[in-house]
């Protein structure tokens, strides 16, 4: 069981700079950690069993250092890379910590803005080619408003798209192999932000030159600050082949963006998100975007990175559990779960068969179909008690 539960890099996890490296600055007090240096992070990681690390641009090379300093930290790091073996699999742009950026990026009201924005994406692709990395994130923090007047959100997603367009357009002339994942997120750091949700982000999407080439990067607390169930959110995402990546974290309620570590959160919800990433067919990388709490110090930040890790291998194991028992296989027949994979219409059936199938309608026994009992309660309890590895 222990050995399931060490993380190595076949589990494909992966950590933001930015989370590990938070240094606990928060809109009522000052940092409480001293910065964290990347190439401490990277081999911190490593030694905890990562897979990869990701990082906005500036997290790396803060915003306005001049060339040859932004060469001696992206040396540096990839010196660390190599010597660890960490992967960079996504890389995003920070287009919200500078104040140019406070009424958007993409789609701020002013165009030298956008240009600007675009360009920083432009430079910061290069070097995610150079990398290695094949997703790149847009999680467009600033891309919204507090007011309804100053914002026209028509031509704000014409922007969006303006900007999306000609970036991955700029991904193909240069021979990039990098697919985008857009993060919806409801609101914080702005009143509203556009693409508030997945379902948002799937429907704009479909309006792109390049659709084939964006889909979506879902954050577990982002989708709960909405109200909305993660995990119905990702089975969507994942059937529309659009999960091109996910952030994990926990939530718990309606409220700021927690970032807890995962599992911390709504852990109900966490156990059948695992579920399904580990039988839904998603490949990408297990990556967490969180804050380690303020109130502790290095020490509990090396210990949540951790905890993220395992939090997620306890629950893996207990849905192979949940899976595997013949009790549970047998709920959930009772339950005709399994029936619903079943077309609707027989093969080659059309609408008219159906009309003149008594059986269907007119014959149908409608007093037993509404008395039937579907198990619900059986079957989730049945779960409860895996997670609470009761059985
Ligand atoms: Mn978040």
């Amino acid at each position: 069981m222990s050995e399931h539960l060490t993380p190595t890099p076949a589990d494909h996890f992966t950590f933001g700079l930015w989370t590990v490296g938070w240094t606990a600055r928060d809109p009522f007090g000052e940092a409480t950690r001293a910065p964290l240096d990347a190439v401490e992070a990277v081999h911190k990681l490593a030694e905890l069993g990562a897979y990869g690390i990701t990082f906005h641009d500036d997290d790396l090379i803060p915003f306005g250092s001049d060339d040859a300093e932004r060469q001696r930290r992206i040396t540096a790091f990839r010196e660390a890379l190599d010597g660890t073996g960490l992967k960079v699999p996504m890389m995003t742009t920070n287009l919200f910590t500078h104040p140019m950026f406070k009424e958007g990026a993409l789609t701020a009201n002013d165009r030298g803005v956008r240009r600007f924005a675009m360009r920083k994406v432009m430079r910061n692709l290069d070097l995610a080619a150079e990398l290695g990395a094949h997703t790149y994130v847009f999680w467009g923090g600033r891309e919204g408003s507090e007011t309804e007047t100053t914002k026209d959100v028509a031509a704000a997603l014409d922007r969006m798209r303006e900007g999306l367009d000609t970036l991955q357009q700029y991904c193909l002339d240069n021979g990039y192999d990098i697919r985008f994942a857009l993060e919806p997120k409801p609101n914080e750091p702005r009143g509203d932000i556009l693409l508030p949700t997945v379902g948002h982000a799937l429907a704009f999407i479909n309006t792109l030159e390049h659709a084939d080439r964006v889909g979506l990067n879902p954050e577990v607390g982002h989708e709960q600050m909405a109200g909305l169930n993660f995990v119905h959110g990702i089975a969507q995402a994942l059937w529309q082949g659009k999960l091109f990546h996910i952030d994990l974290n926990g939530q718990r309620g309606i409220k700021y963006d927690q970032d807890l570590i995962f599992g911390h959160g709504d852990l109900i919800n966490a156990f059948f998100l695992v579920d399904l990433l580990e039988s839904g067919g998603y490949q990408g990388p297990r990556h967490f975007d969180y804050k380690p709490l303020r109130t502790e110090s290095y020490d509990g930040v090396w210990r949540s990175a951790a905890a993220n890790m395992r939090t997620y291998l306890l629950l893996k194991e207990r849905a192979a559990a949940f899976r595997a028992d013949p009790e549970v296989v047998e709920a959930l027949e009772a339950a005709q779960v399994p029936e619903l994979a079943q077309p609707t219409l027989a093969a080659g059936e059309s609408w008219r068969d159906l009309a003149a199938d008594r059986a269907a309608f007119e014959d149908y026994d409608t007093e037993t179909a509404g008395a039937r009992s579907v198990g619900a309660v059986r079957l989730e309890q049945l779960a409860i008690e895996h997670l609470l590895g009761a059985r």
